[in-house]
């Protein structure tokens, strides 16, 4: 379609195997890495830090390319340390590009940032907690504090860490989950009373049809390509809705076969692909939830409905109503296309279906998932073999962090259990998810952001607001493997505390320590690192949650917050032998045994290979919600899918008269984990050398005299009076649909404004910036040189 760009033809096959060895050439520690990369999600190795995917762990090693480059990447031989720190100036550091940053390498030293020098210097470990402890104890409430949460945490980690911050007395833990799945649990926990997906890897070998919405697993879940892959090969059909054409989606060569290695040969993976507007997913569903209500009767699972669900008069009242003019207008797919897909989902005995952050980030998400969700209803995809719903999670144990209870908003039945074991009464009211911590921090109410990994400042919406909103800490506290712009965002107190990365071997006093995680498939299995750690400075997340904990509750001030429920949690907190669970993380486990449900035996359990099962309510037909059923739901499609954009916004800073909205998605590169970026390519997209691209339809580009690589200035519409813009982005012709455009997270992050979130989820809609496209007044390119 574009004359300047080439797409491959197929994803996978050789150049992924280049790929990886490129980047393990790179990471300066080739033999360890090579070593490592046989040690990815075996008995026993570690659990790869890539996604959430889950994995057979008794099977043949699986080769992953971005798996392997997350890898490489955290396992470099290159270190940050002091001397790195009096080279530069954090002024200077915050003018480099985030892929320079953390390129630099692993942080190797604590420091404590000198706001008179305005460099980071090293601190002892002992006095980072001591700054930490005595911060602390100095606030008028324990809600002035931000606990965020990254989801690579093991659930040891983020265990104590809810644990410290609810002793300490709040519930603010924002964390990665506000701005990825959040919908997602938010839709299926009102729906079928679970905030999980339904079904198991087994699944995938059984299910007749597999649809998947809004997912680009090809460069984010590459091993579920795998699966697909052996899907398509039995006949499974396979019916993909993106707003993109994926070239993995399309043919995939697995690296595992060597005649799809080694010769043009892939396998096709989608059976039928459908290419819907941003945001009309929930049409597009709907359109097939008419179809066969209205024409299919005999393909309704009425005994299902009859036994389990509720609301079903009402959701076969909204779906008649809704038009299909409203359908094929918002959905921009034909009704055709749409009745083929609903033949296919309607005939087929065991559908799946998967979905990623093309349904959660958009204004209507947690809508769009429950209309997926009622499609599996009606026609009874669920609880059986081969069928069921998987949000398909992101970060590698971002699941595993809810279910131990990182969560601004639990619930009572969670914190009864603590109150009951603990002898205490845990803070009831509603913490603080990401939006709503960085508000409180811009309006200084809270003073105090710790950060158990992750990256924040670039993570979240709103580039010049987040910034501020983290600058404004009085103390600002990371915990990392890599240099990045959190780190940056200071003007008063500010700590980098390095800590190992799950490839690294973890002794403690009681010995080699292993963690566990739980996979998108609710799967909970052990990982061990291995590789020598790159400092003995640098201390394991554990130890440094323990040692924070308890620096704050055997200090000399801690009993000052007044209330009945500081008093109530003191002896708790004060009772608990913090560094005795820090010496050894099975003590960790058997408190989790405790305290949350399902991980009876818990040390016993993960001695097993592949882990054990946390089980599934809804697939069970246990539906925990108000009825007590499955729900349906009833709503309306949107009016707009256009997010907080009334169709007289204005377009500040600009007198010109009105210019075509377009919508754009934020999504991921090839070469790139979340903010981590790892080059500057995103091969099965054809570009190479850039990250500043906007995608465009030829027929956009030529209705705003836009042509092939020119600079171009994007500004988005919000309803207040904020100038949101970014610069000098090169125009990519490509097959996009009309009316939508594409670039690259978190370039484009400046665009959505802080108050832009999801109807339940607060979820920043990153998918759906209402923007307008300007010939570019200042053309920044920005391609690191290292
Ligand atoms: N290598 C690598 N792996 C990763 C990550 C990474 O950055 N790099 N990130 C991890 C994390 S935290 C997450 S959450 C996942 C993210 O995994 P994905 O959700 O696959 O990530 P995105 O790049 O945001 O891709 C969104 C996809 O949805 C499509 N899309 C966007 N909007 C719509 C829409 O309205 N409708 C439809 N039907 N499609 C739409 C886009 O075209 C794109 O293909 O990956 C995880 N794994
Ligand atoms: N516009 C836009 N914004 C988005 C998205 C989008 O699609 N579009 N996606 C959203 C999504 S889905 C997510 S999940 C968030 C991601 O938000 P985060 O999870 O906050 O961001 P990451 O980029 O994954 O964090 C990278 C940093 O984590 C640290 N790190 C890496 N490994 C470890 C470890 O083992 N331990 C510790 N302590 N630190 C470690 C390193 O210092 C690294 O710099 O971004 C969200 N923001
Ligand atoms: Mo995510």
């Amino acid at each position: 379609m574009s004359n300047h760009i080439e797409k491959p033809s197929k994803a996978g096959g050789f150049p992924s195997i280049q790929a990886t060895l490129s980047h393990v050439l790179r990471s300066q520690r080739t033999k360890q890495n090579l070593k490592n990369l046989l040690r990815v999600n075996q008995t026993d190795g570690f659990d790869c830090p890539g996604c959430a995917w889950g994995d057979n762990k008794h099977g043949a090693f699986q080769f992953c390319e971005n798996g392997a480059k997350a890898v490489a990447w955290e396992s470099t031989g290159k270190g940050v340390g002091s001397e790195f720190f009096a080279q530069h100036s954090v002024r200077q550091l915050a003018k480099q590009t985030d892929y320079w940053l953390e390129y630099q390498g692993r942080l190797t030293e604590p420091m404590r940032y000198n706001a008179a020098t305005d460099h980071y210097e090293p601190v002892s470990w002992t006095d980072a907690f001591s700054i930490i402890a005595d911060k602390l104890n100095s606030l008028s409430s324990p809600n002035r504090v931000e606990f965020y949460t990254s989801g690579r945490a093991s659930n040891e980690a983020s265990y104590l860490y809810q644990l410290f911050g609810r002793l300490y007395g709040t519930n603010n833990f924002p964390d990665c989950s506000n701005m990825c799945h959040e919908a997602s649990g938010v839709a299926l926990t009102k729906a079928i009373g679970i905030g999980k997906g339904t079904v198991v890897l087994n699944d995938f070998d059984a299910a007749e049809a597999i649809f998947v919405f809004g997912q680009n697993p090809g460069t984010n879940h590459p091993r579920m390509m795998n699966a697909l892959r052996k899907a398509a090969k039995h006949g499974c059909k396979i019916v993909t809705f993106n707003n993109l054409k994926e070239v993995a989606l399309e043919k995939f060569a697995s690296p595992q076969s060597p005649i799809e290695l080694l010769t043009p040969a892939s396998t096709t993976i989608s059976h039928q692909y459908l290419t819907p507007k941003l945001g009309g997913d929930m049409a597009a569903v709907r359109g097939m939830a008419k179809y066969i209500i209205e024409q299919r009767q005999d393909k309704i699972d009425h005994g299902f409905i009859e036994q389990h669900s509720a609301f079903f008069n009402e959701y076969q009242q909204s779906v008649k109503r809704t038009s299909w003019q409203q359908i094929e207008q918002q959905s921009g797919l034909t009704r055709a296309d749409i009745i083929k897909a609903a033949i296919l989902f309607s005939g087929s005995k065991s559908v799946i279906s998967c979905w990623a952050m093309g349904l959660t980030q958009h204004k209507h998400s947690v809508d769009i998932i429950r209309e997926v969700i009622n499609l599996h209803l009606l026609c009874g995809q669920i609880g059986k073999p081969g069928a069921g719903l998987c949000p398909v999670r992101g970060h590698s144990n971002v699941q595993g962090n809810r279910t131990m209870g990182i969560n601004e908003k639990p619930s009572n039945e969670f914190i009864a259990h603590f109150d009951n074991f603990f002898d205490t009464r845990l803070p009831r009211q509603a913490g603080h998810n990401v939006v709503e911590a960085l508000k409180a921090l811009q309006t200084k109410d809270s003073k105090v952001l710790i950060c158990l990994g992750g990256n924040l400042a670039a993570a979240a919406p709103d580039t010049d607001f987040t910034y501020q909103a983290i600058r404004n800490a009085e103390l600002n506290v990371q915990i990392s493997t890599k240099l990045n712009r959190s780190h940056l965002q200071v003007t008063q107190d500010a700590l980098i505390l390095p800590c190992l990365g799950r490839t690294e071997l973890d002794v403690q006093r009681s010995g080699v320590q292993k963690i566990t995680v739980e996979d998108t498939f609710s799967m909970v299995h052990a990982s061990t690192g291995m590789t020598e750690p790159v400092s003995e400075l640098c201390l394991s997340e554990i130890d440094i949650v323990a040692q924070m904990a308890n620096a704050t509750f055997h200090h000399r001030d801690y009993h000052h917050f007044a209330g009945v429920q500081q008093a109530e949690t003191q002896s708790a907190a004060t009772k608990i032998d913090w560094l005795a669970l820090r010496d050894d993380y099975g003590l960790i486990r058997q408190l989790i045994q405790n305290t949350i449900n399902g991980f009876e035996y818990y040390n016993q359990r993960i001695e097993q290979p592949a882990g054990f099962y946390l089980g599934n309510s809804a697939a069970r037909f246990v539906w925990n919600t108000q009825t007590k059923r499955a729900e349906f739901n009833p709503s309306n499609l949107p009016d707009s899918v256009i997010a907080d954009c009334s169709s007289d916004a204005q377009l500040h800073g600009s007198q010109s008269t009105p210019q075509p909205i377009l919508l754009l998605q934020s999504l991921r590169s090839h070469d790139q984990y979340n903010t981590t970026i790892y080059g500057m390519d995103d091969r099965y997209r054809g570009i190479k050398g850039k990250r500043n691209v906007l995608f465009i339809n030829p027929q956009d580009a030529q209705n705003l005299n836009l042509v092939e690589a020119q600079l171009v200035d994007l500004q988005s519409i919000a309803n207040d009076n904020v100038v949101r813009k970014v610069s000098g982005f090169s125009v990519v012709l490509y097959d996009i649909p009309q009316g939508n455009i594409a670039a690259y997270y978190p370039e484009t992050n400046p665009l959505v404004s802080i108050n832009s979130v999801g109807v339940d989820s607060y979820t920043p809609t990153s998918k759906s910036i209402p923007v307008v496209i300007t010939p570019s007044t200042k053309p920044v390119i920005n391609v690191a040189q290292v």
